[in-house]
């Protein structure tokens, strides 16, 4: 396998610490650089699983952009290198965990707090759409908290490049409870899809759940194609406005069709200061409690705990969750994971997936 990697690296450069994240492929590790004493996060990929699995393509795509990229709210790549069974990417680490690790406890955010992440998450998507990437994968699990409580996004893997048009992209990925419904009824897809999974995420900070939740996939993509989200009285009007435009199901009448202008515009976001945010000047509503960075104090035991040398990919167990959701509390046995997925298909005739 062919991948553009630095041959003055290797394993032998880093301390490895704790394992801090598992994912379809491999897992992430918490080292040192033992010259300089950094702490780094290092992404591990089997050739194995990534050449089984098809994803020889995602994964060069995936070292592409984050090469690519430099923004206040993408997590920072270094370098990449190889051996034989594997491929390490040295990344930016952020001692403050996952999003999601913190929803979790918390349940549910303030619309301050979610209004400080959500315009972080626009601008770090306006970045990439500048490049013509479409992330396609904007979820709490994808969205980690640095130092000084900064987010930034993470995890590439099923970003595209090139996408000019607005039908550019037409493979069935990303995770079922983001999903655009676009997506969905395979019809062509461009960047707004990034556009709606953010109305996804603000909502589940919010609210807890996302829009369209249900435990069994097949309902989850039924409600995305044809129920309005309910949004709760607890809401604000303005934010309830900003939602209804990111989940319009029309993605030519979605806000944002027209550039994250559009978004940086709508009231909801009146008081933010967007050149200042940019520059990271603006003080983030939480910071992580940490006195020693290689404390991994934000990142769920079910890594940590975890022997670093021996656990599999597949080991990750399925997210449990019972989220209060206007009062009723849903069930809080283990539920499918969020999963993100790839389904190659082609609108004109050839062998797809079909999803509902
Ligand atoms: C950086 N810091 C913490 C966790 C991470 C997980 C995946 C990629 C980068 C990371």
């Amino acid at each position: 396998m062919e991948l553009e990697t630095q041959k003055n690296h290797s394993l032998n450069d880093f301390e490895l610490l704790k394992v801090i994240g598992k994912g379809r492929f491999g897992k992430v590790l918490l080292v040192k650089k033992k010259i300089s004493g950094e702490l780094f996060a290092m992404k591990i990929l089997k050739k194995k699983y990534i050449e089984e699995c098809r994803q020889i393509e995602h994964t060069r795509t995936e070292r592409k952009i984050l090469a690519r990229v430099d923004h206040p709210y993408i997590v920072k790549f270094y370098y990449a290198f190889q051996s034989n069974e594997r491929l390490y990417f040295i990344l930016e680490y952020c001692s403050g965990g996952e999003l999601f690790f913190h929803l979790n406890r918390a349940r549910r955010f303030d619309e301050e707090r979610v209004k400080f992440y959500s315009a972080c998450l626009v601008l770090a998507i306006e970045h990439l759409h500048s490049k013509n990437i479409i992330y396609r994968d904007l979820k709490p699990e994808n969205v980690l908290i640095d130092e000084d409580g900064f987010p930034k996004i993470t995890d590439f893997g099923l970003s595209k490049e090139d996408c000019k048009d607005p039908r550019s992209a037409r493979s069935f990925c990303g995770t079922a409870e983001y999903l655009a419904p676009e997506v969905i009824i395979k019809q062509g897809y461009g960047k707004v899809v990034d556009w709606w999974s953010l109305g996804c995420i603000i909502y589940e900070m919010l609210v807890g759940l996302p829009p369209f939740y249900n435990e069994n996939k097949k309902y989850v993509y039924m409600k995305i194609l044809s129920e309005d989200p309910h949004l709760p009285d607890f809401l604000s009007s303005a934010v309830k406005s900003l939602l209804s435009g990111l989940l319009n199901k029309d993605p030519n009448r979605r806000l944002g069709a027209e550039g994250a202008d559009e978004i940086k515009r709508n009231p909801w976001f009146f008081d933010i200061d967007w050149v200042a945010l940019e520059a990271k000047s603006i003080m983030p509503p939480f910071i992580p409690n940490i006195s020693d960075p290689a404390n991994s104090r934000y990142f769920s035991e079910e890594f940590t705990n975890s022997a670093m040398s021996s656990a599999s990919p597949n080991q990750l167990s399925p997210r449990a969750c019972s989220p209060t959701y206007d009062g009723f509390s849903y069930s809080s046995s283990p539920i499918e994971p969020r999963c993100a997925f790839d389904t190659e298909f082609t609108i004109r005739g050839e062998v797809g997936q079909s999803v509902v």
